[in-house]
């Protein structure tokens, strides 16, 4: 375990305490303070939790792993890093992806540079000073002419309210902060909320161990089987013989990792070669099974096809016919949701001590003092885990207090996010986002869109000192376009169709806009290099 370092006040000439502060010691921030400092800029991270980690910090449920292969989804910018750490599983589990964290931590000395259990609560711009004034949970205030919200994507839980939980005499716990120590659930009457990613690889984890397991499904979930395997020496040789090219074509993907060709579209195939295209990459596993056809996303009889293909292998794989039809996903196009990846988890209702309940036949009414009421019955628990998700993409910025002076960014976003190109939002000078709306993020391999991002951040930095300049800030009528852009372009897609946390449809109240761009880490590359070329365009930098 890391140890937490109190901030080294710098002081700098120029009256800021630092050049830069860093929001988050996740995979991005990590990797932020790393190259800030092979820059020779000083810079601090604040971090909310007590180690690294983000994502793989928070996330100890049971089952939790990695739906990215883990050589890819890995650090590439250094390589005597991705040389010399070898990964056990094809998908690595969270203990492991923690270790992975906490050895970057340890191998570039990042933690003496960063403040563990303190959470960032307030950004206040001062134009004059040209300098962020960060206000932070032990009381404190820090400046900085530079932050760099290295936040994440999905790090701020959605914990829905269910009448009557404050009357529940079992145990409750949510995915998402699940106890470090974990939970005995040995022999325990439990209830599991929420069928994504998280609730699904909790469920097939806990099922074994519980007494007896309920599953609560509001909307069922497409889900491709995982086929993890330990990574053995030969492959890691291999991989690592080739790495460099692994990662140049992986990025010349439009999500960020290898997977096998496609580049055909549905209508230029028969649906026997279709079918079978299909049966190889079901076979194969993993995320890269719905890239077969490249018009899946746009075409609803591809879609559909592809959908009810892996209908059919729900319907072969869950023996009860009418649980099978209830798991099987039909009120939204396949992929417009953010597929999960599988291992066991459809087969976990064949077994005698695991029951679904549909919510969509039978309405969750309340929480009782012993149980779940549902439709006209009540069933007693023990213990009721949620699998509820995250306030994605927007959250972690929108529950700090950030002001401009006249404006908070919360105020600013209250019809959705407004950035240009995911990395800055007009009149918050100075402000960068890692993986922000409007970027790939969550649509690619994370690991590379943090790569991109840091890179493009700290070039920018850099060509601003070497220019005397101290302020940038996105051109409003170059954020209007870029907010266009992503709109249009999702729009061309099904993605729009589902009630998605893409879309903000699982926050009550949050507007429904896509918040990622569509267009694919390869195009988004290419298109954030050009404006860093032509002088930062869209930028005005002072
Ligand atoms: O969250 P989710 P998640 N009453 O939003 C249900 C990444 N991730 O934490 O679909 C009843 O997907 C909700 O129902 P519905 C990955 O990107 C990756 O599982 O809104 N049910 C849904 O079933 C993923 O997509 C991994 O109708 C309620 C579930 O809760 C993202 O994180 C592992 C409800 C929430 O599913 C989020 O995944 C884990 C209510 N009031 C996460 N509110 C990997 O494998 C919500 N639900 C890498």
């Amino acid at each position: 375990m890391t140890t937490s370092a109190a901030p080294d006040r710098h002081n700098k000439p120029g009256g800021v305490d630092y050049d830069v502060v860093i929001i988050g010691a996740g995979f991005a921030g990590m990797y932020q303070l790393h190259k800030l400092r092979q820059m020779g800029m000083s810079a601090h991270i604040f971090e909310t939790g007590d180690d690294v980690g983000g994502t793989w910090y928070w996330n100890r449920y049971p089952g939790a792993r990695v739906d990215i292969e883990s050589m890819e989804y890995s650090y590439s910018f250094d390589d005597a890093l991705q040389q010399e750490w070898r990964w056990k599983e094809r998908y690595a589990p969270q203990p492991e992806l923690l270790e992975y964290a906490r050895h970057v931590c340890d191998r570039y000395d990042l933690a003496r540079d960063i403040s563990f259990s303190t959470r960032v609560n307030k950004l206040a711009w001062d134009d004059d000073a040209r300098s962020w004034t960060v206000s932070t949970s032990d009381g404190k205030s820090t400046t900085a002419r530079y932050v760099i919200a290295a936040t994440g994507c999905l790090s701020r839980p959605s914990e829905p309210t269910f009448e009557g939980m404050e009357d529940f005499r079992g145990e409750m716990y949510w995915t998402s902060r699940y106890p470090r120590e974990g939970v005995d659930l040995s022999g325990k009457r439990v209830a599991v909320i929420g069928t994504g990613s998280s609730g699904i690889q909790t469920i097939t984890t806990i099922a074994p161990e519980v007494g007896h397991l309920t599953v609560f499904q509001r909307t069922p979930t497409f889900a491709v089987p995982a086929h993890n395997t330990r990574i053995s020496d030969q492959r890691d040789a291999e991989i690592k013989a080739n790495y460099d090219e692994i990662r140049r074509l992986g990025r010349e993907t439009t999500v960020g990792f290898n997977q096998p060709p496609g580049n055909v579209m549905f209508a230029d195939v028969s649906p026997e070669q279709a079918r079978e295209d299909l049966d190889k990459r079901w076979a194969r596993g993993g995320l890269g099974f719905s890239f077969g056809f490249e018009d899946v996303l746009f075409e609803p009889v591809a879609n559909e096809f592809v959908a009810d293909y892996v209908r059919n292998r729900i319907r072969e794989k869950v023996k009860d016919p009418q649980t099978a039809e209830l798991l099987c996903p039909t009120s939204y196009p396949i992929a417009s949701k953010r597929m999960c990846v599988d291992t066991g988890y459809f087969e976990t209702y064949n077994r005698d001590n695991v029951d679904l309940v549909d919510l969509q036949t039978e309405p969750l009414k309340r929480i009782t003092e012993t149980g779940i009421r549902v439709g006209s019955r009540e069933i007693e628990f023990d213990v009721i885990i949620f699998a509820t998700g995250f306030d994605a993409m927007t959250g972690a910025l929108n529950s700090m207090d950030i002001r401009n002076g006249t404006q908070t960014l919360r105020e600013k976003w209250n019809h959705g996010p407004r950035t240009y190109l995911g990395l800055m939002s007009h009149g918050f000078p100075n402000l960068f986002m890692v993986t922000g709306p409007q970027s790939p993020s969550v649509l690619s391999n994370m690991m590379v869109s943090i790569e991109d991002h840091v890179d493009w951040i700290s070039q920018a930095l850099s060509d601003l000192n070497a220019s005397g300049q101290t302020r940038i800030e996105p051109a409003a009528d170059a954020e209007e376009n870029w907010v266009h852009t992503t709109n249009d372009l999702a729009n061309l897609t099904l993605m729009p169709q589902a009630n998605s946390w893409y879309m903000g449809a699982n926050i009550p109240g949050k507007e429904r806009v896509f918040m990622p761009f569509v267009g694919g880490v390869d195009t988004y590359a290419q298109i954030i290099t050009g404006v860093r070329v032509a002088n930062y365009h869209g930028f005005e930098l002072t």
